[in-house]
């Protein structure tokens, strides 16, 4: 299902676009299909999301750019942790990736996410924790302050034990809200807790999302 997901957005993307790549085991798919079109003839450039979607991307062939020489994006194809289905806010950072996906998805003219069916939710939170980045100076009082808003804010360790460093070197609190009333309103309150680089809800920035079930893939948009 991730594969026809993928595949359904790749479908898209025409001769001489800019392309944000994105991070995490479906997007991986999705630089397959790009990787396969690329070596048919299609030209394009990818803003990678992460470092590992750097390396994944350049391993096929894909040309990369950095949003210095390409800061607008055509069409950005990501992952996501949970969709609303009403409006089709998203929850992402599972993987670690969330400050360069938002950072590219902002920059980008369409944003589309590729997802199977499970992710779909009636209101996030439900399901999986806003991951959150936060510099590692004092991180136990954000994650204090964090926990003020409803939280429960658990730091994300590696295997060995150690803090989980993201690609810009910062911690990531995994933080359980339960069920969120309004994403909108909870994003502008975590934007103003002092030690948070950015967090993992996207507000009003998806396109379209390309959802794969057993029966097919349909579009929300
Ligand atoms: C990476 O930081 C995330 O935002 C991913 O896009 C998200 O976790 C989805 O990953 P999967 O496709 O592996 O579920």
């Amino acid at each position: 299902m991730k594969i026809a997901a993928a595949e359904s957005a790749v479908a898209q993307v025409r001769d001489g676009l800019v392309i944000g790549l994105g991070s995490g085991s479906t997007a991986a798919f999705a630089l397959h299909a790009l990787g396969r079109r690329v070596l048919e003839g299609l030209r394009i450039v990818g803003i990678p999301t992460s470092e590992r979607a750097a390396a994944q991307a350049g391993a096929l062939g894909i040309p990369l750019s950095n949003l210095e020489d390409n800061p607008h994006v055509d069409i950005t194809i990501d992952g996501a942790d949970e969709v609303e289905q009403d409006n089709l806010d998203l929850i992402k950072g599972l993987g670690g990736a969330l400050l360069r996906e938002k950072i590219i998805a902002s920059a980008s003219k369409k944003l589309v996410i590729i997802v199977h069916g499970d992710k779909l939710v009636s209101r996030l939170g439900l399901k999986v924790p806003v991951p959150i980045e936060i510099v590692p100076f004092g991180w136990q009082v954000t994650a204090q302050r964090l926990s003020t808003l409803g939280a429960k804010p658990v730091l994300r360790r590696d295997p060995d034990g150690a803090p989980y460093r993201t690609d810009g070197g910062n911690y990531i609190v995994d933080c359980a809200f339960e069920a969120i009333d309004s994403a909108e309103s909870l994003a502008r309150e975590i934007d103003h807790v002092v030690g948070v680089v950015e967090h993992g809800l996207f507000v009003g920035l998806t396109s379209e999302v390309h959802v794969a079930r057993a029966e097919g893939v349909s579009i929300l948009s």
